[in-house]
């Protein structure tokens, strides 16, 4: 039976009881936890500055960042910082509503209600769960936005999100051309290739509440994400880790920088020459660690496969092709690609 409402323990409400042991079900297994898989010390991750220049550097410093990483860090990439601040206050003020009110935004997955406020379960009997809850709703394009899933609390949460997501478009924007000018194609192949204007933006807040025995569990397990691209930022309290030659490196904590994932979407329209990078995330004893991500996909009919412009015989597809509702089912199901 699909559950209920009040069958959901919301990781929040757990770690609001003042437990002093981490629940079974959230201990990790050895080779995950991480006491046992520390990121590598003075390795950093990439910094690319959207101001770098001439125009040609700036292409190589994205190229390299995501053919060797998948990941980078943009800073002065213009959206203000109030901006970043309010989108962040607006999540937070949400997350400290009484559990009672947030319950009445719960999503349904069992009915394919994926947007609202959600908390990771498993149907796999041994599978871990991760120590976190997350908001999700669509951004855009209008036409796929439904308000009625959106916050109604604080009362300014649509705007703040209206104008963020006015704001993060261009940047998204640019990052599609730089990397496509990186594989030397015309500056909008890659968006295109998504949709276009009708790629789909989708906001995960995702809240990780103080976790009595950090070293055991994990927010969000290691996973690359699905979209083209995602951004993101988050608090101050640093957590995430990304997979880099057998190692893990802390992206740390960077005010103001945009988080830049290659997504799975990209590594199969380059063939494998941008990394879609594997990722996690750690909490902490005593913080609420919060982040804010942007997943940028294309629509669900949208056929992706290896862009033909790269292809040739040297370079034969890696990946096959199809809609990314049919890579959709298949990573939810853990069915090969
Ligand atoms: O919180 C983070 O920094 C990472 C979250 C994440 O990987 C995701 O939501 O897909
Ligand atoms: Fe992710």
């Amino acid at each position: 039976m699909a559950p209920t409402m009040n069958d959901v323990q919301r990781v929040q409400a757990l770690a609001e009881g003042k437990i002093q042991e981490l629940p079974p079900q959230f201990i990790r297994p050895a080779a995950e936890r991480p006491m046992n898989t520390r990121a590598l010390e003075g390795v950093k991750v990439p910094i690319v500055s959207l101001l770098s220049q001439p125009p040609e550097e700036l292409v190589r410093q994205v190229h390299e960042a995501c053919c060797e990483w998948g990941f980078f860090l943009l800073v002065d990439h213009g959206i203000p910082s109030d901006l970043l601040m309010s989108l962040q206050q607006v999540g937070k003020d949400f997350f400290g509503l009484p559990m009672q009110v947030k319950e009445s935004y719960a999503n349904d997955a069992s009915k394919g209600q994926y947007e609202g406020y959600g908390t990771k379960m498993t149907k796999i009997l041994d599978e871990k769960i991760e120590w976190i809850d997350y908001f999700f709703h669509v951004l855009a394009p209008a036409q796929k936005v439904n308000y009625d899933f959106w916050p109604k609390k604080p009362e300014s949460y649509r705007k703040v999100n209206e104008e963020y997501t006015k704001a993060l478009k261009p940047v998204m924007d640019k990052i599609f051309e730089l990397l496509s000018q990186g594989l030397g194609l015309e500056a909008e192949a890659l968006k295109r290739s998504c949709g276009g204007e009708n790629i789909e933006l989708e906001m995960k807040i995702n809240m990780y509440p103080p976790c009595p025995q950090p070293e055991l569990a994990l927010g969000v397990q290691a996973h690359t994400d699905m979209s083209a691209l995602t951004l993101l930022i988050s608090n101050d309290v640093p957590g995430l880790q990304v997979w880099k030659d057998n190692n893990w490196v802390a992206a740390g904590y960077t005010p103001d920088a945009l988080f830049v994932h290659i997504g799975d979407q990209v590594e199969v329209l380059s063939n494998g020459k941008y990394k879609s990078v594997l990722h996690r995330s750690l909490v902490s004893k005593d913080q609420v660690r919060m982040s804010w991500a942007v997943f940028c996909g294309p629509p669900h009919e949208t056929v992706i496969g290896p862009l033909p412009q790269l292809l040739d015989e040297r370079n034969p597809p890696k990946y096959s092709t199809k809609t990314y509702a049919e890579y959709r089912h298949r990573k939810f199901n853990r069915l090969p690609q």
